[in-house]
Formats: structure tokens, sequence, C-alpha cells
């Protein structure tokens, strides 16, 4: 059973990764209730429908000992004392030096992130996996919106440029101010027409390490097409399918290790527009065979 691997309280602080909530949504501009996403997941995950071992045959429960520090408590009327309260939980988790999955939210959680990420002077490539750009200055009258997340990364002093992957909706000039701020882009079409893409991103991964000691993931799951995951705050259409995505970060997660990947986030899960599950099923998959690549040779 894969909660067995989550726990709130490992004895003899012998846990190896940490888990955290981020139940915020207070700037979604399209469908609210991505707040619920980190309960709703951790029910998915006590349900016994899940081996706890991947297709590469990685036995997670031999390997793993996740310690879920709950959720950060958000302020529903104050975005930016929120930002500030994620900011703070991370800080205190990263600095014990274990690796970290963030789970939102939607994607304003990454913008707490980044700001932690700075505080412990961590330089920073960000590969970015997202339909969306996410570069607008101000979205709503708020800089912190979910759709300024990456320009607010960009800001940030450790800012080692990102990789957007799986972009599909967009302005012409959010693609020209993408290319000004270092980042390199990745469509969804261009993505789906390699012909490996498990070894698009192992390549990837190899790269990047060569430049960047730190690389943080943050994964939105509207990258994925609206048919495999419902359950997201601002579907588009003709996207990756669960496989594809799964290529994808197995080979990212596997050429970069946690030495390189200290900290990860999952954003935009939205129980109340899932449909039985499907999108919260095809997180749980994509927890385990990234946990998985992270620790085979
Ligand atoms: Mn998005």
């Amino acid at each position: 059973m894969l909660c067995g691997i989550f726990k709130s309280n490992w004895e003899d602080n012998d846990e190896n990764f940490n888990f955290l909530g981020v139940p915020i949504d207070i700037t979604s501009s399209y469908r609210c209730g991505a707040r619920l996403g980190p309960d709703s997941f951790r029910k998915i995950l006590s349900s016994e429908n899940f081996e706890c071992s991947s297709e590469s045959e990685i036995d997670l429960i031999k390997h793993y000992r996740i310690k879920d520090w709950g959720n950060i408590g958000i302020i529903r009327s104050d975005i930016s004392k929120s930002i500030e309260r994620i900011s703070e939980g991370v800080f205190s988790i990263l600095s014990e030096g274990k690796p970290l999955l963030v789970f939102g939210g939607d994607h304003s959680t990454t913008i707490g992130v980044g700001h932690s990420l700075e505080n412990l002077n961590l330089s920073t490539h960000i590969i970015y996996v997202d339909s969306h750009l996410d570069l607008y200055d101000e979205l709503m009258e708020t800089r912190f919106s979910h759709g300024c997340t990456l320009k607010r990364l960009t800001e940030l002093n450790n800012y080692e440029g990102a990789t957007l992957l799986g972009y599909r909706d967009f302005t012409k000039d959010q693609l020209s101010l993408a290319r000004n701020e270092r980042i390199k882009l990745f469509s969804t079409n261009e993505l789906i027409s390699l012909p490996n893409l498990y070894q698009f991103g192992y390549d990837l991964g190899i790269k990047l390490k060569e430049k960047h000691s730190n690389i943080h993931i943050s994964l939105d799951l509207d990258v994925l097409d609206p048919s495999v995951a419902p359950g997201v705050g601002n579907p588009v259409a003709a996207g990756l399918n669960t496989r594809e995505l799964l290529w994808l970060l197995s080979g990212i997660f596997q050429s970069l290790k946690t030495t390189h990947i200290k900290s990860w986030d999952i954003v935009e899960y939205n129980p109340l527009f899932d449909v039985s599950e499907i999108t919260g099923f095809a997180i749980v998959k994509i927890l385990i065979e990234c946990l998985s690549s992270l620790i085979i040779q």
C-alpha cells in the first residue's frame, strides 16, 4: 500500500524525502478548487488501489520514508502573506537537506517555493512543465497570480534560466518575453513529434547538470490532455497523454537524481473537476515512476 511510505511521525528522524501540502487557490483565474488538492491526493494515496512498486521493478517501500509535513496555513484574505508562509515552510524543510515534494494548490504555490530557494541561496534552473507560459507581470490586479508564476521566478536573484516543456496556450508577446528571459521553449507539438521522449528528457537532464548545480521541477498538471487529467484549473486541449509525460519525466529524473533535484512541485490538481479520480490516479502513477527514476542506476 503506497501510503505506507507517507507518515508524519517517522521515528529517529530517518525519513529521506519530504511532502508538503499547499492548499492555495486564492488567485485561480478560472476554476477554483486547487486548495482541496493536497487532502484529496492524500485520500487517493491511502486507498488500497496501488502496489508500491514501479514499472522498473523498484520496490519503493524499501527505498523511501516520506515525511508528510501536513499543509501550510494559507490566509485566504492575503495572497502576499500566504506566499510568505509557503516560503517559510519550504525553507525550514529544505534547510534540513532532504528533498521535498510540494503539492499545490494552484501555480502561485511555486512563487513561494521560489522565494525559499532564493533565501537558501540556491542558484537554480527551473524546469517548468506547463501548457501555459505564466509570464503575466500582473493578472487580475495581483503580481502573485498563478498566471504570473514563471515571470516571478525569472526575477529571483538565484535564477539561472528555465526550460519550459509542453506549452500550447500563449500569446506571441509572451513568447518573445520568454526568449528574452533565458527560457528555452519546447511546445507540446515539438515534444510529441520526438522519436523518444524518455531519451529527450534524459539528455536534457545531462545537459542541464553540466551547467547548474540545482534544478527545481515545477509540474503543472494541465500539461496533460484534459481527457486524461480533467481535474485542473485551466485545461487546454490537445496535451500530452500520461504515458508521454511519464517518459519525459522519467528521463529527467533518472539523469538528475536528488543530487540536482532538491525540490519538486506538482500543482493545479483540482478535485472539484476531476472525474472518477482520473487525474488523481495519474498523479499517483507519476509520483511512483518519478520516485523510482530517482534511484535507478
Ligand atoms: Mn498552467
